[in-house]
């Protein structure tokens, strides 16, 4: 049996992997991240690693995992190391991460996540807590202080459980102890991400301190990001592969592509790694390269993984393998997003939404339609729907969007078109199961488009977009996915 990654096995791994270019060490618990998860250990880990590397900086990573002990049990046998595999064609390369040097489990060790949020060298925390972890509502942009994680905390803010809890109970900490606050990085796939981040902690404090809001307020910072690298949910299959190129058992591995993206807003209040050593974009303005992103990137992607799933496809190379849907997922980027996306400076909108093409057909990755189509109710209005309000406005087509959005009721109902169940994860599965008992499109229709949080008031008395959705509902329930495509 091969041993598991670790300080003490270092010396067994392959000559394969390259490995960090300083000396672990010289880190401090300089940087926090919360949601330790897949995206993160192969986005902002990747490139802080190249930070460190190319401009030095003591940039140790305290990871945290806000519910689930899975990352804890992967990396902290490991201590904190672990890989990132490269795919290009049939190659892989393997690279050692060095700079997470601890991980914590919120639910079990609650003080030791606040005395990290609190510790005087704290500089920056990173975040990647999914569309739902900001507790917004989406119509208001009020933070909902009605859902069961915020209401709690609000209760008692000195024992928090969510992100924007904890969030503000460090910075309460910070004040007290006269320390800056830190700088806080939403990398979430969310419009105006830093400004939501901001929004819903100020909230949050202002409803427990006021003079603490206004104190988070001038001296704190949420720079706004666009993140994007394709992080598929890691299988036994890439774990094994890693094995044996690797000569060490890393349960903490993750595989990805050779695309990585960051552009960040460069308003910080403190210290940072030089990420621009690691590709990193420090930008004035974020919001050109988060509407390309979430509309070309995103959007497409959620249309593959509710017609792939529904046409029986497993993974997203599967979908653009199949000549209908690479034919509508071309069309629809081409014909109805991209006239709506205005590039930002030096970005050629044409080669992006080609590059995009050839990152989805990718068959180096096993990207699961299953799992992109989680949470759809968070996903789709800044993915598709902010697309079609601006088309409606001007006048344009949006039949493709529409059938992007008919796919998404259909799988939200909890059964594929042949009545088998689906496995549906998202905050409001119970809601869209009871709609989607509904019998006729028509119907099915009217109860989705009636969920404000997603469509909005806007959206469901606009007779065009209304009849465009139901038409293209009927064809898929009626004769399958090919068929509502050809139609
Ligand atoms: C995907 C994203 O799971 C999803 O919803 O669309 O995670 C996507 O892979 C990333 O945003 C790419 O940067």
């Amino acid at each position: 049996m091969t041993d598991r990654l670790s300080e003490k096995t270092l010396d067994q791994l392959s000559q394969e992997a390259r490995r960090p270019g300083y000396d672990r060490a010289t880190l401090r618990p300089r940087m926090v991240h919360l949601g330790v998860g897949a995206f993160h250990r192969a986005h902002q880990a990747v490139c802080t690693e190249d930070a460190i590397e190319a401009k030095g900086g003591d940039w140790g990573v305290t990871g945290i995992s806000l519910r689930s002990d899975t990352a804890e049990t992967q990396l902290a046998p490991q201590d904190g190391l672990f890989t990132v595999g490269t795919r290009e064609g049939q190659d892989q390369s393997l690279r050692l991460i060095g700079n997470l040097t601890r991980v914590l489990t919120a639910p079990k060790a609650p003080q030791a996540v606040r005395a990290a949020l609190a510790a005087p060298d704290l500089s920056v925390v990173t975040l990647t807590i999914t569309e739902k972890g900001y507790a917004l509502d989406p119509a208001t942009g009020n933070l909902r202080t009605d859902a069961p994680e915020i209401a709690a905390d609000l209760r008692s803010p000195r024992e928090p459980a969510s992100a924007i809890g904890y969030l503000v109970e460090a910075f309460r900490n910070r004040r007290e102890a006269s320390l800056a606050p830190f700088t806080t990085v939403s990398c979430d796939n969310l419009p105006s991400n830093g400004e939501r981040l901001r929004s819903a902690v100020l909230q949050f404090a202002g409803a427990v301190d006021k003079d603490l809001a206004s104190w988070i307020e001038a001296e704190a910072a949420f720079p706004e990001t666009m993140v994007d690298r394709i992080v598929p949910a890691v299988t036994e299959e890439d774990l094994a592969r890693a094995e044996a190129q690797m000569g060490l058992r890393d349960e903490g591995h993750i595989a990805t592509e050779p695309f990585f993206q960051w552009a960040i807003e460069d308003s910080f209040c403190g210290p940072r790694p030089s990420w621009e050593a690691g590709g990193a974009l420090f930008v004035s303005e974020v919001a050109p390269y988060e509407a390309a992103k979430l509309r070309l990137l995103n959007g497409p992607h959620s249309a593959i993984a509710y017609l792939g799933y529904l046409a029986g496809h497993t993974y997203v190379h599967q979908v653009m393998a199949d000549e209908d849907l690479c034919a509508f997922v071309t069309a629809l980027m081409e014909e109805e997003i991209a006239p709506t996306v205005k590039a930002p400076d030096g970005f050629d909108l044409a080669s992006y939404t080609q590059d995009l093409r050839d990152r989805f057909r990718n068959p180096a990755l096993n990207h699961r339609t299953w799992q992109i189509a989680m949470d759809g109710s968070q996903k789709l209005p800044q993915r598709l729907l902010n697309t079609i309000r601006d088309r409606r406005a001007a006048g344009a087509p949006i039949e493709k969007l529409a059938t992007a959005v008919a796919a998404w009721m259909a799988y939200a109902r909890g059964r594929d078109l042949n009545g088998e169940p689906i496995d549906v994860r998202d905050p409001m599965k119970d809601r869209l199961a009871e709609i989607g008992g509904a019998g006729s499109a028509a119907d099915l229709v009217s109860g989705y488009l009636a969920l404000k949080d997603v469509f909005g008031d806007d959206l469901p008395r606009d007779e065009a977009f209304r009849t465009a959705v139901t038409g293209k509902l009927e064809a898929l329930l009626a004769g399958g996915v090919t068929a509502a495509l050809r139609g």
